[in-house]
């Protein structure tokens, strides 16, 4: 595909003179949305759920629209805020104080945001966990964090490692069940109990708020700890990039184990006081576009990896829905290729916005932004209030054009705060005033940044540099490819050589002929040294719970080397 750009179109918050914006701001004026800037009393929860139930104009507005295979229910700010009170009152009868650490492993369900938000309101600390976490995973995860509460439904009791848990007092068993000892706490009877009103507890900016789990390439997960000061940023994300308005139905398709479904799966929209959807259950094409159709979505946030598989599906299963309140997409998680952006404006008639950002950084930080030039394959530029840039090994910046790791002046409003327990790993983030991400990266003269692989994932092949994105974005170019990971595998002659590991799409069997023509497109359509040497079919790509192409196992496998952390391995 030619390297097009697709021209701005309309957004809420016209960034069009980017660099004039830019030097204008100030995160203080962002500050003077909350009321906590003249009250001084902050909490999250306050300023996502209680303040819409206290305007009238918004207290029965729907704050949630959860669906999934089997239950349906609508829940308004209002609700919301009645139902959390209660939670935290609950979890204060059994002592849950300040800054202890509260863990949920459930699905998505109206009861997780009841949870969720009342842990918030004691100015405790919210932990998150997939619920197809595994025993190893949940211990490692409550081990480390030292939870004194959990909040689960039965059928995933038998992953929680009890015996291993001294500092686990309690559990909330959210559904039917017949636990009998008083270790356990039944939701809906101490739901149906607790008062509804509830003094909050007012907390500092810099307090805790949430710690979610992200794994490195080796060794055990990081606990990544967030403050509430975060939600200056959530909230000026949520208007520039998620371009959000007053009326607009929102969907993150993001689990709230992962940040993105909390960052952007609860506290953006809500601070803003949007309705906002959550479909809970497994992805297929069809179900995705029912969500989008059903509740009239506007806008729309997901991940490259969904994005593939909608494209895999073809745009006849776009023209069985009425998907025309869409007006806005956007993407996370993982490299967004171009192909996909061009399918996106065929088969939608909408750009798709790519956002980069870790779970670290707690908010989106490179952005393309509905009023700017998208240039498919680049992440786009910082938004306001946030310098990026590409530094070497010692922290020196590098030229334009110039691949290097990416890095970020430290100080924005949602930087993690500490790694839980391993503050030794935080301060190892950071070198020369920059906090360096470990991911590969150029910024062209124009200022946007293109993404090339973490820095670990990176191929040097004959002293070329090769960064797998790009040829796994050529490789799903062609006809016959629907996913592809590319590693770079040990080779005494080269130094490595790029092996390519594909699926294919409906319809096209494996044979030599096919392999040597998906070759032969990635050596024609990008570069000989980019052509992978060899390549292997399977039925599956690994990827992490988010949509991670998991390159690191993808090479152990091949290499016949340890795994080591495989928590966030989707099945
Ligand atoms: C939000 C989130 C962070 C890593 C990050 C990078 C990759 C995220 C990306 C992207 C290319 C994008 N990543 N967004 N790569 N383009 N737009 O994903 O957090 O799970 O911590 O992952 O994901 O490698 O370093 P997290």
């Amino acid at each position: 595909m030619d390297v097009q750009r697709i021209p701005a179109r309309e957004g809420n918050y016209n960034l069009k003179d980017y660099e004039k914006t830019r030097q204008n701001f100030s995160w203080d004026e962002v500050k003077k949305n909350f009321s906590w800037n003249e009250t001084g009393k902050v909490n999250m929860a306050y300023e996502a759920v209680d303040r819409h139930a206290a305007d009238p104009n918004k207290k029965d507005r729907v704050a949630l629209y959860y669906s999934s295979p089997d239950r349906e229910e609508e829940v308004t700010f209002g609700q919301l805020s009645k139902q959390s009170n209660k939670f935290a009152n609950v979890l204060k009868k059994y002592d849950v104080k300040k800054g202890d650490r509260v863990f949920l492993f459930m699905q998505r369900s109206p009861e997780f945001y009841n949870a969720f938000f009342g842990i918030l309101k004691l100015g405790a600390i919210a932990g998150p966990l997939f619920e197809a976490f595994m025993e190893q995973a949940v211990r490692d995860r409550l081990q480390d964090s030292e939870a004194s509460v959990l909040i689960t439904t039965p059928d995933l009791l038998y992953r929680v490692p009890q015996e291993d848990l001294p500092d686990l007092k309690k559990i909330i068993l959210v559904g039917d069940h017949n636990e009998s000892s008083d270790k356990y706490i039944d939701y809906k009877k101490e739901m149906a109990e607790a008062s509804a009103e509830l003094a909050i507890e007012w907390v500092d900016l810099e307090d805790g708020m949430l710690i979610h789990y992200t794994s490195g390439s080796t060794g055990k997960p990081k606990g990544v700890y967030h403050v509430h000061n975060a939600m200056i940023q959530h909230y000026a994300t949520a208007k520039w990039v998620l371009d959000l308005k007053d009326n607009d139905v929102y969907w993150c398709t993001a689990d709230p184990g992962w940040v993105t479904g909390t960052s952007y799966g609860i506290f953006a929209p809500w601070l803003l006081g949007v309705s906002n959807v959550v479909r809970g259950g497994r992805f297929t094409p069809d179900d995705w576009y029912g969500t989008l159709a059903k509740y009239k979505v506007t806008v729309w946030y997901t991940a490259p990896t969904a994005l593939r598989k909608l494209v895999s599906a073809g745009e006849e299963a776009v023209k069985r829905h009425d998907l025309s309140s869409l007006r806005h997409l956007m993407s996370v998680g993982e490299p967004l290729n171009p192909e996909v952006v061009s399918w996106g404006l065929k088969a939608f008639d909408l750009r798709i916005h790519d956002t980069w950002w870790m779970t670290e950084t707690g908010a989106q930080l490179i952005v393309n932004f509905p009023s700017q030039e998208i240039r498919p394959g680049s992440m786009g530029k910082p938004i306001p209030g946030i310098e990026a840039t590409i530094v070497d090994n010692e922290g020196n910046e590098l030229p334009p054009n110039q691949m290097g790791n990416l890095a970020i002046k430290e100080g924005w409003p949602a930087m993690m705060r500490t790694i839980w327990n391993r503050p030794e790993k935080f301060e190892s983030y950071f070198i020369n005033g920059w906090y360096v991400s470990g991911d590969s990266a150029y910024k062209d003269e124009d200022g946007y940044f293109w993404f090339q692989g973490r820095l670990d994932d990176v191929i040097n092949t004959s002293g070329e540099r090769v960064g797998p994105f790009e040829v796994e974005s050529k490789l799903i170019e062609h006809d016959a490819v629907a996913e592809a990971g590319v590693i770079g595998k040990p080779d005494p002659e080269r130094g490595e050589i790029i092996k390519a590991f594909i699926t294919l799409n409906d319809g096209y069997e494996k044979s030599d002929e096919l392999l040597e023509d998906i070759r032969q497109f990635v050596k024609t359509g990008l570069a000989g040294h980019a052509a992978p040497r060899e390549m292997e079919i399977r039925d599956s790509i690994p990827k992490t719970r988010s949509g991670k192409i998991m390159r690191r196992l993808l090479k152990s496998w091949e290499l016949g080397l340890p795994t080591g952390d495989t928590s966030t391995l989707e099945e």
